[in-house]
């Protein structure tokens, strides 16, 4: 799906061990300068319910619980970038679920080990950036702006 321009939302979270690890820089750095628009942004404390409504999906499966346990561990950063093709770029740079598959020069393929810690999350899809934005933020929360450098972005 390259060249089709979409103007699309994501949920973007640098999960518990990123925080902890000191990584919050270095991975909001690599979407600003890729010309990633950030529309919002916040430091959360989940809770039990936020982590359950979030991972719905997976319920019922084996990581399912010590997921939820592993997102409410610690707090989380929660964004929302907002750009052309924005949720497939973002998948892309974030790499493989399980950061031993995820390619070097991916977020999860430079500073993951481990599957069940695996740094960020971005939505996977349209219907579930909807679903994760609204579950996260309100929308006086998300910025409407112009950046600067949008125009050299694009032909
Ligand atoms: P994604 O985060 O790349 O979209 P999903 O399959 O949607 O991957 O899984 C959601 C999250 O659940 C993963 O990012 C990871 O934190 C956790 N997870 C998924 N599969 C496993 C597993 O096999 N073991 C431990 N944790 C897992
Ligand atoms: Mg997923």
């Amino acid at each position: 799906m390259v060249n089709i321009m979409v103007k699309e939302r994501t949920f973007v979270m640098i999960k518990p061990d990123a925080v902890q690890r000191g990584f919050i820089g270095d991975i909001i750095s690599r979407f600003e300068r890729r010309g990633i628009k950030l529309v919002g942004l916040k430091l959360v404390a989940v809770d039990r319910d936020l982590a359950e409504k979030h991972y719905g999906i997976h319920k019922g499966k084996p990581f399912f619980e010590p997921t939820v346990s592993y997102i409410i561990s610690s707090p989380v950063v929660a964004m929302v970038f907002e750009g052309d093709n924005v949720i497939e770029m973002v998948r892309t740079m974030m790499g493989k679920t399980n950061p031993i598959e995820a390619l070097p020069g991916t977020i999860r393929g430079d500073f993951g080990q481990f599957i069940g810690r695996n740094i960020i999350h971005g939505s996977d899809g349209p219907d579930t950036a909807a679903f994760e934005i609204n579950l996260w933020f309100s929308d006086k929360e998300l910025a409407v702006y112009t950046r600067i450098d949008e125009k050299w972005l694009h032909e």
